[in-house]
C-alpha cells in the first residue's frame, strides 16, 4: 500500500493499515524510508492529540499486567488506547519480552486498543525515533491515550520520558534500604511512583513503600510543572484493579493542571527541540561510520591519541573539520 492509500485509513482508524504503517517506520529499507516520511507528512494535519503516558520499572514488576488492567478500564470508558514497547534487551535477545502480547491477552481483543510489541533493533536511537514516529501515527489513527511500556534499565527511561507529556514508575514493595538504591535521577522523572502489588500478603509492604517514595519525592526539589501535592505515590494492584481508577485521576488533574498552566505544550516543544538536536548528533554520527574514508581517519586519529603524539583537542578538531564542522 502506498502513503496515499494508506493515510486515509489510518485516519479513520483502522487498526490494520496502522499496524502496516508502523512496520513500514521500522524498516531499515531506504524506499520504505522514504514512503515513512511522506506518510507522515501526509498524516501532519490529523487532528487530535493524545495523553501521552510513559511507564517504566523494573522487570517483573508488573508492567504489562498494568496496562493490560489499566488499558482495560479506559476502553471501558470509551476510550481508545494504543500500547507501544520499548525494549532494550530485545535487540541483545533476538525477541521482545516488553511486548509480550500474550501477557495482555484481554487487552489485544479489545477493539478500541491496539498492541505494537518492540521489534528488535540494535541503535536506541533508531527506536528513538521509530517509537516517536509511531505515537504520531497512532494519534492520527484517533487513538486519545498512548502508553510506552519500558524496562528500567539504562537510557531507555530517559527516551521514553523525553517522548511522554507524564512520566509513571511502577515499584514493587521494598524493604526500606532497597528504596535507598533507587537513582535519584529516575525519582526526579517521576511525575507519579505507583507501587504495585498492594495485594495479598504484599499488601503491608506495599502501603510502607507508598508512604517511603512519598517521603522521598517530598524531598526533592520543587518542580514547576507539577501543582500542589504531585509528585506523587499511589499504592496498586494491577491483578485486583486496585487504585487503578485513583492513579487515573491523579494523572488527569496533572495533564489539566499543565495545560491550563502552560506547562504541556512547553514540554512538547522543549522534547520537539531535543529530538530535532538528536537526529541532528545522530545523522553526524551515521555519516561518519557510514563513510569508510571517514571511519579511517577516526582509527588512525584515535591511535595517534592513544600514541600520545596528538592531543585530544588537536585530533578532535581535525576530525570535526574534515566533516566539515568547526569546532
Ligand atoms: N500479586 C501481584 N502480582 C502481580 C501484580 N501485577 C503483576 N504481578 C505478577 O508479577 C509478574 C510479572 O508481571 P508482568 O506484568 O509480566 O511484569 P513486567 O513488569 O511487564 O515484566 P517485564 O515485561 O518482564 O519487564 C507476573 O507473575 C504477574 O502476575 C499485582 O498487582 N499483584
Ligand atoms: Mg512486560
Amino acid at each position: 500500500m502506498t502513503p496515499d492509500e494508506l493515510a486515509p485509513r489510518i485516519k479513520s482508524g483502522e487498526r490494520r493499515a496502522l499496524a502496516r504503517a508502523i512496520t513500514l517506520i521500522e524498516s531499515g529499507r531506504e524506499d520504505h524510508r522514504a514512503q515513512a516520511q511522506e506518510l507522515l507528512n501526509l498524516l501532519a494535519d490529523a487532528p487530535g492529540q493524545a495523553l501521552r503516558i510513559g511507564l517504566s520499572g523494573t522487570p517483573g514488576v508488573g508492567k504489562s499486567t498494568f496496562i493490560e488492567s489499566f488499558g482495560m478500564m479506559l476502553t471501558a470508558e470509551g476510550h481508545k488506547v494504543a500500547v507501544l514497547a520499548v525494549d532494550p534487551s530485545s535487540a541483545r535477545s533476538g525477541g521482545s519480552i516488553l511486548g509480550d502480547k500474550t501477557r495482555m491477552e484481554r487487552l489485544s481483543r479489545e477493539p478500541n486498543a491496539f498492541i505494537r510489541p518492540s521489534p528488535s533493533q540494535s541503535a536506541l536511537g533508531g527506536v528513538a525515533r521509530r517509537t516517536r514516529e509511531a505515537v504520531a501515527l497512532c494519534e492520527a489513527a484517533g487513538f486519545g491515550i498512548v502508553l510506552i511500556e519500558t524496562v528500567g534499565v539504562g537510557q531507555s527511561e530517559t527516551m521514553v520520558a523525553e517522548m511522554t507529556d507524564l512520566f509513571v514508575l511502577l515499584m514493587a514493595p521494598a524493604g526500606g534500604d532497597e528504596l535507598q538504591g533507587v537513582k535519584r535521577g529516575i525519582m526526579e522523572m517521576a511525575d507519579l511512583i505507583l507501587v504495585n502489588k498492594a495485594d495479598g500478603d504484599l499488601k503491608p509492604a506495599a502501603e510502607r513503600t507508598r508512604a517511603d517514595y512519598a517521603g522521598a519525592l517530598h524531598l526533592l526539589r520543587r518542580r514547576p510543572q507539577d501543582p500542589e501535592g504531585f509528585p506523587k505515590a499511589v499504592a496498586v494492584s494491577a491483578v485486583e484493579d486496585r487504585g487503578l481508577r485513583e492513579a487515573w485521576d491523579d494523572m488527569q488533574t496533572l495533564a489539566e493542571w499543565r495545560r491550563a498552566h502552560g506547562h504541556f505544550d512547553a514540554r512538547r516543544a522543549a522534547q520537539a527541540r531535543y529530538w530535532f538536536t538528536e537526529e541532528v548528533r545522530r545523522g553526524l554520527l551515521a555519516r561518519l561510520d557510514r563513510d569508510p574514508a571517514m571511519r579511517a581517519r577516526m582509527t588512525d586519529l584515535g591511535e595517534k591519541v592513544a600514541a600520545g603524539e596528538l592531543t585530544v583537542a588537536h585530533a578532535s578538531a581535525e576530525m570535526l573539520a574534515a566533516l566539515g564542522v568547526t569546532a
